[in-house]
């Protein structure tokens, strides 16, 4: 089934390099009809989203969520430009590498402040940004992690950040409803990116999820640009302030199997 995004206008952050879960996202919205507009942190990714954005026939925009006047700039370019965005996409995190391992009460102020800033904050900065863009009925999504809820040994000060985002998500739902705009959360299971080679012993993440989970398997960024082509779509109407596990089932798991023998 295509068409089902037809006439919508999708604003994905987050894409890096075309092994990031945005990369997946922007494809299946535009697979499926929604009109692309993605944003760049800075120069360093600049080509390579620019060079996607060809290719989905949509624009690009330079975005860092740090700065608002950033953020301002990137609101008056949409309306501009776009005039009204339909879906949000939030797939933005970053936390200092060596935060990403060892005991977590070793995370400095700083550490902590810039993780939270990045991967929580943001998410409420830039709906403030985009208040006024955003289409009555519209879908806002978030990417998280079950190192939110669980521990996930290594992801520690990204798990807590992750908490804060999901708890986000449930208060702006709250907040934009009246509106008929649906915000949700996408946890996905472990996907090696850019990012998630940061978090220490993250390839060992991906063996024991792929053994561990009611699929036998890992994800991918297509995997998670489909449920993000449902949430964006009329085919969730109803469905928000939630968090959807996009994970193989992992998160269900309350006991692992041993391991194959193999001998
Ligand atoms: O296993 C994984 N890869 C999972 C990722 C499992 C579950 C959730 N996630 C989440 C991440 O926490 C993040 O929220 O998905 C989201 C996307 O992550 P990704 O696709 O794994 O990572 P990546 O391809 O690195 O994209 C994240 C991007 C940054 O990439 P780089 O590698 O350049 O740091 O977030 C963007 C940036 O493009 N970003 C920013 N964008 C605007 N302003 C900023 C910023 N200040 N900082 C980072």
């Amino acid at each position: 089934m295509t068409g089902l995004l037809e006439g919508k206008i999708a604003l994905v952050t987050g894409v890096a390099n075309r092994w990031s879960i945005a990369t997946g996202i922007a494809r299946e919205l535009h697979r499926h009809g929604a009109g692309i507009v993605l944003t760049y942190q800075g120069e360093r990714v600049q080509a390579e989203v620019e060079k996607l954005a060809r290719e989905l026939d949509g624009r690009a925009y330079p975005c860092d969520v740090a700065s608002d006047e950033s953020l301002a700039t990137l609101a008056a370019s949409v309306q501009a430009d776009c005039g009204r965005l339909d879906v949000l996409v939030h797939s933005i995190a970053f936390v200092n590498k060596e935060d990403l391992a060892g005991k977590v009460y070793t995370t400095t102020r700083a550490g902590f402040a810039t993780a939270a800033d990045i991967s929580s904050y943001s998410l409420i900065a830039l709906t403030h940004a985009l208040i006024d863009v955003l289409a009555d009925g519209a879908s806002i999504m978030a990417l998280t992690y079950f190192g939110s809820t669980s521990i996930v040994p290594n992801y520690n000060v990204a798990g807590i950040v992750k908490a804060a985002l999901e708890s986000t998500v449930r208060y702006l739902a709250y907040d934009l409803g009246e509106r008929g705009i649906r915000v949700n959360a996408i946890s996905a299971g472990p996907i090696s990116t850019a990012s998630s080679r940061q978090v220490k012993d993250f390839r060992k993440m991906l063996d024991k999820v792929a053994a561990a989970a009611p699929l036998r398997r890992n994800v991918t960024p297509e995997d998670v640009g489909r449920t993000a082509v449902y949430l964006a779509s009329p085919l969730s109407a109803a469905v928000t302030a939630d968090v959807h596990y996009v994970d193989a089932g992992y998160h269900a798991m309350g006991m692992y199997p041993e391991p194959a023998s193999t001998t």
